[in-house]
């Protein structure tokens, strides 16, 4: 496995780990039933179609928690001054953008902004946006897994974590246990963590939220057949599979999956002989979790942290917690 740090001198200082994605993608193809981690949607192609899914009516996630950021934009910045903002699974930035609109000249200049993603392509594209916005502010990015390397971030300032768009929902509660306990661990007293999480709700609202008429979803799920051909040099057609998403009631998500649509020959010089995929056999590309309150609390005693406040929008759709240590 290739495991690489190193650091880029351009305006944005940078730390990456990065390695091992082949081997992780071939044991999910291996395993029965087949899946496909949700990080390996996020390449340039990825990044961009999730940002057009951000702007769909059916897809309320986005627009619900902006609106909770910008009704409390000034009382969650309060405190921010001299802090390094950590954002986790950035994306776009656009969310942190709405917070750091907050801060006064003078505070942004005492602040440093800590983009933490797997995707490279998304952190320069909302760099280059984020510089054009806010000149003065330090932006200092890692690439890698937020699961395996959280130690990256720098151990320098008092920190304040940000981790939107309910991501954490796209881990299975295992990991997400295991991921809130090494967090916890990690932050000093006064630190805090602001999370954001979508709640459980209708599952007519939930389904069409991740099945819009303008099939963007179905793209985006599809393109992680293009990520696998690219990485282990496979030969998935993406039209051959048909993109599935629904809500497990019982485990309290969505599932997204691709369905073979017919027989197919999968090929690889990664695999010895071929993989065979039967028409209805699914590859379980994304969990979804949705939230309730008692997870708030939940969540609290697992990573040592308490609530320091909870925001939400008039439907109760969304909330953002603000942890303290
Ligand atoms: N926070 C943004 C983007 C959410 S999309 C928003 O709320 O709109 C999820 C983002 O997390 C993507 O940019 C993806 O590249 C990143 N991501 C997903 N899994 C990750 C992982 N394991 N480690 C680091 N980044 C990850
Ligand atoms: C990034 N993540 C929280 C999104 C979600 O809603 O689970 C990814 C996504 N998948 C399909 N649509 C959006």
């Amino acid at each position: 496995m290739q495991h690489n740090l190193a650091t880029r001198e351009d305006d944005i200082s940078w730390k990456t780990a990065v390695g091992g994605e082949d081997q992780e993608i071939l044991a999910g193809l291996m395993a029965d039933p087949m899946y496909l981690s949700s990080k390996f949607f996020y390449d340039e192609v990825g990044s961009k179609l999730f940002e057009e899914i951000t702007r769909l009516d059916e897809y309320y996630v986005s627009r619900t928690e902006k609106s909770i950021l910008e009704a409390n934009a000034g009382e969650i910045m309060s405190g921010a001054d001299h802090a390094s903002v950590v954002e986790l699974g950035s994306g776009d930035c656009s969310k942190i953008s709405i917070l750091l609109s907050a801060l006064g000249q003078e505070t942004l200049k005492t602040v440093t902004y800590v983009p933490f993603d797997v995707s490279m392509s998304a952190i320069e594209d909302s760099g280059c946006r984020l510089r054009e916005k806010f000149g003065s502010v330090e932006i200092s990015a890692v690439v890698a897994d937020f699961m395996d390397h959280i130690h990256l971030v720098s151990q320098h300032e008092k920190r304040v974590f940000c981790f939107f768009g309910s991501t954490i929902g796209n881990q299975d509660r295992g990991h997400a246990v295991r991921f809130l306990e090494n967090l916890g661990k990690l932050m000093r007293s006064g630190e805090r963590l602001l999370l954001g999480l979508d709640m459980v709700k209708d599952r007519n609202i939930l389904e069409k939220a991740y099945n819009d008429t303008e099939g963007i979803t179905a793209r985006f799920n599809k393109n992680i057949l293009e990520v696998t051909n690219h990485t282990i040099g496979t030969d998935f057609d993406t039209e051959e599979f048909e993109h599935r998403a629904f809500f497990h009631e019982e485990k309290q998500r969505i599932e997204m999956h691709l369905v073979a649509r017919k027989d197919v020959t999968i090929t690889s010089p990664f695999f010895d002989g071929t993989l065979g995929i039967q028409k209805g056999d699914s590859i379980h590309t994304e969990n979804s979790h949705k939230f309730t309150t008692d997870h708030i609390d939940e969540m609290a005693s697992l990573s040592g942290l308490s609530v320091r406040n909870a925001y939400a929008d008039n439907n109760d759709w969304f909330t953002l917690v603000d942890y303290v240590k």
